[in-house]
């Protein structure tokens, strides 16, 4: 699904802002759709509050009923359309709404979808008036079932000596908040009747004759009789290849290669410009930012054009306060400031897709990027067909929005599943198998958190990924067994397969401004104890087979209310405002030192 971009023949119309917006909080939370809320404005059924978009709503009110809330959540808005939109395709976009979405223009349904985290959209040119008022309005349901992405239950408590009547839990299968609402951008965009649907780019090199190929292929819906023009433009504004197929290779010669920003070369992270014009009827013009780029994993190598590539990173969440999971420019700006104060290279979208507007910033920084989707928390009830093609579907959909990003060189497919399971085998085959045809240029995995012993999957994936928690979740409080117990456990890792290993999550919890000498789990001190064991270790193992550590967290972040959450997970080497805790020095002198060197280019 392309982003939708203004061109000579698009236009695009915001719909941010704030919005009405009303929880449904009757017994079986479905009064909304009894009393048909959508036909109407919103504020007619009952008291409504304003409400950002794009925000999570949980953080912006002072009710803990709203920030607590599960179930059908609504909003709507009013809006016009310009005359400029007749006999144009009008399409209304949502960047993403958590979890599932039913989405009305003017009391019709124009879209529903069903995952967080991902676009939609639906064209409603039919649906709108043009001289006058329209109205959208969206029900947006945050409740997590067996077969939802991420997965989770609900607990009905019918025990009436200690609940009252039609009391239920929201039981999470993951450690972050369940923010909901519209967390991305909601847009109009305007497209002629024939326009280009689709494009999917992929690059190689030819490093022996200096010679980059981009691969195109371009989809037209509509009259097909037009004419194509496809340009690859350079920085300067110079075409520097063309073709007039609807899919082809174009060469360029001497390309300038995308690279990540740490790896020693001039103009690290060049993006060419792929404008398509197509004329017939109608005039459609689609720019599409595109980096020349090769990734490789060999038995012990992750490279990008042929260079070996050392990933020092971290795993992220999309958690601010007040916002919680909502786009905001400002702190997208802050925490690519952050990632290059630190020298932070990769990062993954631990636990999800994140927004299209932060891929654009790792694509355009040269920050590399591991791609998750949300199946995280996978367990035993979770096997069943219903889940596999839900699962299927989201990496299908991920795929097509974020295909032609440079910055993504590997996709998770899930976090931490119960990989250890006989159920696991056939449905991580699938998905795995299933991702890599959809993309056979990128590497495939899923982060394990299970033992070598009793692991069932990791034969599926192309670089081994794994969470470890020594001197955390096990001897907490014995920083002196971690690399011990690292060395031994890549040892057996490595003689089972022959594959390379990143290590994809480790770390300590941190209450910021906590200190003890000598140091106990929770303090500063623990956190540089901890990372500088494991820093240690994977110091005898890079070069070798290992290609990457990703820090358990980049920053503090929300959770449920749990006996063993302070207020959040505190795992992050930054506050969740995104000021260091001390360990930050340590990982930021380790990974600016890391720059440039043999085992990164
Ligand atoms: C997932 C992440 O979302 N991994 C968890 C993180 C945590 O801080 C959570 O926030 O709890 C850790 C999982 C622990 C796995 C233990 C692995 C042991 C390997 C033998």
């Amino acid at each position: 699904m392309l982003y939708p971009r203004g061109s000579e023949s698009r236009h695009i119309q915001s719909l941010d802002g704030m919005w009405n917006f009303r929880i449904d909080a009757s017994p079986n939370r479905n009064l909304g759709f009894e009393q048909k809320w959508y036909s109407g404005r919103l504020s007619t059924t009952g008291p409504v509050i304003p409400m950002a978009v794009p925000s999570s709503y949980n953080d912006v009110t002072e009710d803990k009923n709203i920030r607590d809330f599960v179930g059908w959540a609504w909003y709507d808005r009013e809006f016009f359309v310009s005359n400029l939109s007749q006999n144009r395709r009008v399409v209304l976009r949502f960047g993403s709404a958590h979890y599932y979405a039913i989405v009305y223009v003017n009391g019709i349904e124009a879209v529903r979808h069903d995952g967080g985290h991902l676009p939609f959209e639906a064209d409603v040119n039919t649906l709108l008036i043009v001289n006058g008022p329209n109205y959208v309005t969206v029900a947006v349901n945050n409740t997590l079932s067996p077969t939802t992405l991420p997965p989770g239950t609900i607990s009905y408590k019918t025990d009436t000596s200690k609940y009252p009547e039609g009391y239920f839990v929201q039981n999470l299968q993951m450690d972050f908040f369940n923010y909901a609402g519209i967390h991305r951008h909601v847009r109009l965009y305007t497209t002629p009747k024939t326009y280009i649907d689709d494009i999917t780019v992929t690059t190689t090199v030819d490093f022996a004759s200096n010679i980059g190929h981009v691969n195109y292929a371009i989809e037209v819906v509509g009259d097909q009789s037009g004419t194509l023009k496809v340009e690859v433009i350079d920085k300067s504004g110079e075409t520097v290849a063309t073709g007039t197929t609807s899919k082809g290779t174009l060469q360029v010669n001497n390309p300038q290669l995308w690279w990540p920003y740490t790896m020693n070369v001039n103009n690290p992270a060049y993006l060419y410009t792929l404008k398509i014009t197509l004329t017939g009827t109608d005039l459609d013009v689609y720019r599409l930012p595109i980096g020349i780029r090769v990734v490789n994993v060999t038995s012990d190598q992750f490279l990008i054009n042929n260079k070996p590539f050392y990933c020092h990173g971290v795993d992220k969440h999309e958690d601010s306060d007040i916002r919680g999971k909502g786009l905001d420019y400002a702190l997208i700006a802050k925490d690519f400031n952050m990632l290059k104060w630190l020298g932070v290279n990769c990062f993954r979208t631990s636990h999800y897709p994140y927004a299209e507007e932060i891929l654009d910033q790792a694509d355009q920084q040269g920050v590399v990027i591991i791609d998750e989707s949300p199946g995280v928390g996978i367990g035993s009830r979770n096997f069943g067909n219903q889940s596999l093609s839900h699962h299927l579907e989201v990496m299908s959909e991920m795929y097509r929005r974020d295909k032609n990003r440079p910055a993504v060189c590997m996709w998770s497919v899930a976090n931490e599943p119960e990989s250890d399971n006989t159920k696991a085998v056939p449905y991580f085959k699938s998905v795995i198998g299933y991702t890599k045809q959809l993309d056979p240029t990128r590497p495939v995995s899923f982060t394990c958190s299970k033992d070598y012993s009793n692991d069932k999957c990791v034969q599926f994936v192309d670089v081994i990924m794994i969470n470890r928690y020594y001197g955390w979740y096990s001897n907490t409080g014995h920083p002196e067994v971690i690399q011990r117990q690292i060395n031994t456990n890549f040892m057996e890792w490595r003689k089972l397969y022959n594959k390379p290993l990143l290590v994809s999550e480790f770390g300590a919890g941190t209450v910021a401004g906590l200190h003890r000498q000598p140091s106990m789990a929770f303090t500063e001190e623990y956190q540089i104890e901890v990372l500088s064991q494991y820093h240690q270790a994977f110091d005898q193992h890079i070069g070798q087979f290992l290609v990457g550590e990703l820090i358990w967290n980049f920053a503090d972040f929300m959770t449920a209310q749990n006996p063993t959450r302070v207020v959040g997970n505190k795992k992050g080497i930054l506050t969740r405002q995104r000021q260091p805790k001390a360990a930050a020095q340590l990982v930021r002198n380790r990974y600016n030192s890391m720059f440039n060197s043999s085992f990164n280019g």
